[in-house]
C-alpha cells in the first residue's frame, strides 16, 4: 500500500515548476538589485556513465533547501546547475568503441539532468552550461589568452609525469603513490615541452587570503601545506679539487635552518642536479650513472618518504663549509628533490632525521650544534629538531660566533653574516609548483596558440578567432609517442597566422579537465553573454558565491586552481572580489549499509568481538540486521547479548555490490523521502552509512503529515480530495508547538543542521496528532516549513489548502517570541482541596490571571460558576486552590 500518492504528486509538481519557470532567477529586465542576493552553488558533476549515485543528492538537497529557504525570505537566489563534461572516461570509451565523446557526453548529461529533475531541485535550468560547449569554452580559451599575455602561461621543457598507459602527462596532483589517480597506471618522469601556468606568482595572495574565508579549517590547512611557504636562506659552498684548492664551482643550497651551519658535515645534490657532471670524480661516475637510473623510476613521494631506507653515492668531491672552512664530502641522494629549493642541501645530521639516518649509514660525522634546554639530554644518537642553545658554533677565521645564542637568534645572525660576506641571502621558498597545463588528449579545450612554420615563433590567436573548436576525429587513441591525438587531424593542425598570413601549425595539446571548472561559477551569473565572459554589473551583484557545497576531495586541486584564476581575473578587472567562494562546505560520504559480523573460533563456537584480538585464527560471518540489537555503544546478538559483533560500513562500490541507486529509492519511496532521508541521516558534514529502514522512517513521517492535513484515505484506499483543516483560530497551546517548530527549523537551516530541523518537524506532527481540530493557519505554516525539504508534498498540500500559486515565494513563517517562552507550567486546580483539573499558565502568572484562566476552562468553571468564593490559595507554579463558601 502506498502511504501517500507521491507517484502522482511528484511528476505533477515537477511539470508545474518547469512550465511556470518557477525557479527562473531574475535577469536583465527583472533583476531588482536593491534586494539582497544569495548565490548557492553545488560543485557541478562530471556526467559519468554510471548516472547519479546517492552521494550526489546529499549536497544537492542541502543547497536546494538553502535556495528555497532564501527565496522565501525575499532574496534573489542564484541556484544553477551544469556539467563538467570534458575528461578522460568519455575519451577512453571513444577509444574502445569509436563513439564520439560528444555523443557519450550528451547521453550522460541527459540522464543526469532527468535524474536531477526527478529529485525536484530548484535549479534555474535556463542557466545550464556545459564546459564542452564551444560557447562556453570560448571563454576558457579567452582566459588562457589573458594568462599568456601576462606571462602567466608559458612553455617549458620540464620533467613531467608521463603515464605510458594513459598516453598522457599528468599533474603532480593526479599522481598518487607513483601511479595515476585514475586507473592506477605506473607513471615515470620524462622531460617534455609543456604549457605551464605560473600559479607560483600568486603564492602569497593564495596563502594570505585564506584567512578571511569561511571554509573548513582542514581544507585551509591543506592549501597552506600545498603552498608550503617556508623562510630560510640560500648559501653557497665552493667545491674544492682533490688537492684541496678552491674551484670556481659553487653549490647553492636552500635551508630553513641557517643556525645549524656549523653542523653541516656534508652536502647532498639531487641526482638530476646539473652541476653533477662537472664535479663527479672519474672513479665514481659509473656508480653515479647507475644510481641515477634507479632514481628515475621513483616518484617524488617515494623518494621523500621518511620510512624508506636512505640511499646515495659519493661524488668523489668535497666542498668548503664557509662557516668553519672545513672540507665536507658532496653526496648524491634521491631524498633531495631536484624540483624544490635549489635541488641541493647542506646536511645537518645532528638536527635532521633524514640526514641523521643517511650519515649513520655512510659513516659521516655527526656534529651537534643546538643543545636542547633539557638537563637529561645526553647525546645526538637521534636527530634533535627542536629549539635550544648554540654550541660548537664559533670560528675565528670566518668571524662567525653564535655560541650561546638561542637557535632563533642564531638563524638571523647567520643570515646577516651570509649577506655581509656574500656567501648567501635570506630566501622564502614555496612547495607550490607551476601548474602543468597541457594534456595529450582529444576531449579537452584546444589551446588557442599556433606556431609559425618558418620561425617556429609561438603566436596567440586573436580573440576574434575564438572559439577554436575541436576538429572531428575518427581515431581518438593516443599516439604513444607523446604526440597528442589532435596531431592526427592534419587539416586542422595546418593553418595560417591570421595577422601575417604565414603558414603555421596549431598547438595539439588540450587543456586539463580542471580548466573548465576554474571559472564556471562566473558564467552562471550571465550564461548567455556572447560579448564577454560575464557582465561586470551582474558579477558585482552576484559575487561572491555565498555557499559552495561539494566533496572534500577537491580541497586542493579545484579550489586552489579556481582561486588562482579568480585572482588573475581580479587583477585584469573582470571580477570585483578577490575570492570566489566565501563559504565552502564539504558534505560527508555516504557509505554502504552497516554490516554486522559475528566471529567464530576455529572450533566453530561463536565468540565475542572483544576477544578476537587474542586469537590468531577466527572466521567472520554476516548477521542479518533483524538479529542484532544495540547494547550501549556496541552491537550484540539479540538472542545472546554476550556476543558483541563487529559493525562496519564500506564505501559504496560496484565490486562490493553495496551501491544504492537513487532512481530505485525515488520509485519506491518518492523523491521527497529520499531528500528528507539524506538530510536526516546525520550532520551534513559527517560521513554516514546508508540504512534502508531509516528511509522507511522518514517516509512514514511524511505519510503522517499527509494524513494529518488531508485526512485518511477512503475505505477503498483512494486518497481523498482537499484537506481536513478548519478555519479556526489556533489555541495558545497549538501556537506554542507551532512557533517552537518554526523557531527550531529556521535556526537549524541557518546553521546548516538540517537533521535536527527535521526532528523539530517530527515533534510538531506528533503534537498535532493530539489536537482535536487542525486550524488552517497552523497547517499552512507547517507546510511552508516543510517545503524546502519535501517540496512536492508541500506544494500539493498548499494547493489543497486553497492556494492557486506555488508556495516557492511565500514568506517563510516567522516565530513569534511570545510563544517561545518555555516558562509555562501545568498548574493543578483544586476546588475545596480536591484536584479537578489542570491549566497551562505562565510560570510567573499572577493569581488573578490564573484564576481567570481557570474560569475559562469549562471543566473547572462548572464547579464554581454562580458560587460565592470564600478564598483563593495560590502558590505560583505549584497550585491554585479555590475555596467556596459552603
Ligand atoms: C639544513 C637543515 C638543518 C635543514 C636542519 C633542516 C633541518 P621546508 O621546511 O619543507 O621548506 N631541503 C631543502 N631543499 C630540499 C630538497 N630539494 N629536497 C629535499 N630536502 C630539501 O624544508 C626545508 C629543508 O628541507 C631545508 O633545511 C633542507 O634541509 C631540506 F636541522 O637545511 B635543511
Amino acid at each position: 500500500v502506498r502511504a501517500y500518492p507521491f507517484h502522482e504528486i511528484e511528476p505533477k509538481w515537477q511539470k508545474y515548476w518547469e512550465e511556470h519557470k518557477t525557479f527562473r532567477t531574475p535577469d536583465d529586465d527583472d533583476l531588482d538589485t536593491s534586494k539582497p542576493k544569495y548565490y548557492v552553488l553545488d560543485m557541478f558533476p562530471y556526467p559519468s556513465g554510471a548516472g547519479l549515485h546517492v552521494g550526489h543528492p546529499l549536497g544537492y538537497t542541502a543547497t536546494d533547501i538553502l535556495a528555497r529557504f532564501k527565496r522565501m525570505l525575499g532574496f534573489n537566489v542564484l541556484h544553477p546547475m551544469g556539467w563538467d563534461a570534458f575528461g578522460l572516461p568519455a575519451e577512453q570509451y571513444a577509444i574502445q568503441t569509436g563513439t564520439h565523446p560528444k555523443i557519450t557526453t550528451m547521453k550522460n548529461i541527459e540522464r543526469f539532468r532527468s535524474q536531477l529533475r526527478s529529485l525536484g531541485f530548484s535549479y534555474d535550468w535556463d542557466r545550464e552550461i556545459s564546459t564542452t560547449e564551444p560557447e562556453y569554452y570560448k571563454w576558457t580559451q579567452w582566459i588562457f589568452l589573458q594568462l599568456f599575455k601576462r606571462g602567466l602561461a608559458y612553455q617549458a621543457e620540464v620533467p613531467v609525469n608521463w603515464c605510458p598507459a594513459l598516453g598522457t602527462v599528468l599533474a603532480n596532483e593526479e599522481v598518487v603513490d607513483g601511479v595515476s589517480e585514475r586507473g592506477g597506471h605506473p607513471v615515470i618522469r620524462k622531460p617534455m615541452r609543456q604549457w605551464m601556468l605560473r600559479i607560483t606568482a600568486y603564492a602569497d595572495s593564495l596563502l594570505e587570503d585564506l584567512d578571511d574565508l569561511d571554509w573548513p579549517e582542514s581544507v585551509k590547512e591543506m592549501q597552506r601545506n600545498w603552498i608550503g611557504r617556508s623562510e630560510g636562506a640560500e648559501m653557497e659552498f665552493h667545491v674544492i679539487n682533490p688537492n684541496g684548492q678552491q674551484t670556481d664551482i659553487k653549490i647553492n643550497v636552500y635551508t630553513t635552518r641557517p643556525d645549524t651551519i656549523f653542523g653541516a658535515t656534508y652536502l647532498v645534490l639531487a641526482p638530476e642536479h646539473i652541476l653533477l657532471s662537472s664535479i663527479v670524480s672519474e672513479a665514481q661516475s659509473k656508480h653515479l650513472e647507475e644510481y641515477k637510473e634507479l632514481t628515475a623510476r621513483k616518484s617524488d613521494l617515494e623518494r621523500t618518504e621518511l620510512q624508506k631506507e636512505k640511499t646515495g653515492v659519493f661524488t668523489g668531491s668535497c666542498a668548503r663549509n664557509p662557516a668553519n672552512g672545513e672540507a665536507i664530502p658532496i653526496w648524491v641522494a634521491d631524498y633531495v628533490l631536484a624540483s624544490y629549493g635549489t635541488g641541493a642541501i647542506m646536511a645537518v645530521p645532528a638536527h635532521d632525521t633524514r640526514d641523521h639516518e643517511f650519515a649513520s649509514k655512510y659513516n659521516i660525522p655527526i656534529c651537534g650544534v643546538v643543545l636542547p634546554n633539557d638537563e637529561n639530554f645526553s647525546s645526538f644518537d637521534k636527530a634533535y629538531a627542536g629549539d635550544g642553545t648554540m654550541i660548537n658554533s664559533s670560528n675565528l677565521t670566518s668571524g662567525l660566533d653564535i655560541n650561546g645564542l638561542s637557535n632563533k637568534e642564531a638563524a638571523s645572525e647567520v643570515t646577516k653574516w651570509l649577506e655581509k660576506t656574500g656567501n648567501g641571502k635570506r630566501k622564502i621558498n614555496y612547495k607550490l609548483r607551476d601548474w602543468l597545463f597541457a594534456r595529450q588528449r582529444y576531449w579537452g579545450e584546444p589551446i588557442p596558440i599556433i606556431f609559425l612554420d618558418d620561425t617556429g615563433e609561438t603566436v596567440p590567436l586573436p580573440e576574434t578567432e575564438l572559439p577554436i573548436t575541436l576538429p572531428e576525429l575518427d581515431d581518438f587513441s593516443p599516439t604513444g609517442s607523446g604526440e597528442p591525438p589532435l596531431s592526427k587531424a592534419a587539416s586542422w593542425v595546418k593553418t595560417f597566422d591570421p595577422s601575417s598570413g604565414k603558414p603555421a601549425q596549431r598547438e595539439t595539446s588540450t587543456m586539463p579537465q580542471w580548466a573548465g571548472s576554474c571559472w564556471y561559477y562566473l558564467r552562471f551569473m550571465d550564461p548567455k553573454n556572447s560579448k564577454m565572459l560575464v557582465d561586470r554589473a551582474k558579477e558585482t551583484y552576484w559575487s561572491p558565491v555565498d555557499v559552495y557545497v561539494g566533496g572534500a576531495e577537491h580541497a586542493v586541486l579545484h579550489l586552489l586552481y579556481a582561486r588562482f584564476w579568480h585572482k588573475v581575473l581580479y587583477d585584469i578587472g573582470v571580477v570585483s572580489k578577490k575570492e570566489p567562494f566565501q563559504c565552502v562546505i564539504n558534505q560527508g560520504i555516504i557509505l554502504g549499509e552497516v554490516e554486522y559480523m559475528a566471529c567464530r573460533d576455529p572450533n566453530g563456537n561463536l565468540i565475542s568481538a572483544d576477544v578476537v584480538d587474542e586469537l590468531s585464527d577466527y572466521s567472520q560471518e554476516r548477521v542479518p540486521e533483524e538479529e542484532v540489537t544495540k547494547s550501549g555503544e556496541s552491537f550484540v546478538l539479540k538472542d545472546n547479548p554476550s556476543i558483541r559483533l563487529i559493525a562496519r560500513a564500506h564505501k559504496m562500490s560496484k565490486s562490493r555490490g553495496n551501491v544504492i541507486n537513487p532512481d530505485d529509492i525515488v520509485s519506491e519511496y518518492g523523491a521527497d523521502s529520499l531528500r528528507l532521508y539524506e538530510m536526516f541521516m546525520g550532520p551534513l558534514r559527517d560521513s554516514k552509512p546508508w540504512n534502508t529502514s531509516g528511509i522507511e522512517g522518514v517516509h512514514r513521517f511524511l505519510a503522517r503529515a499527509w494524513r494529518l492535513i488531508v485526512g485518511s484515505s477512503s475505505p477503498n484506499g483512494e486518497f481523498r480530495d482537499g484537506t481536513v483543516a478548519l478555519d479556526e483560530e489556533p489555541s495558545v497551546e497549538q501556537l506554542r508547538s507551532l512557533h517552537k517548530c518554526i523557531d527550531k527549523v529556521t535556526e537549524e537551516i541557518e546553521g546548516t543542521r538540517f537533521n535536527t530541523g527535521i526532528s523539530a518537524m517530527m515533534e510538531f506532527i506528533n503534537a498535532a496528532y493530539k489536537w482535536e481540530k487542525l486550524p488552517r493557519s497552523a497547517a499552512e505554516a507547517f507546510v511552508l516549513l516543510l517545503s524546502p525539504y519535501a517540496p512536492h508534498m508541500a506544494e500539493e498540500l498548499w494547493s489543497r489548502l486553497g492556494h492557486s500559486k506555488s508556495l516557492a515565494y511565500e514568506p517563510f513563517p516567522k516565530a513569534n517570541p511570545d510563544y517561545l517562552k518555555e516558562s509555562t507550567v501545568t498548574l493543578p486546580v483544586q476546588i475545596n482541596g480536591k484536584t479537578r483539573g489542570m491549566i497551562q499558565v505562565d510560570k510567573e502568572c499572577s493569581e488573578e490571571d490564573a484564576f481567570k484562566l481557570a474560569s475559562l476552562d469549562s471543566r473547572l468553571s462548572k464547579f464554581f460558576d454562580g458560587q460565592r468564593i470564600k478564598k483563593r490559595i495560590y502558590v505560583p507554579g505549584k497550585i491554585l486552590n479555590v475555596i467556596l463558601d459552603a
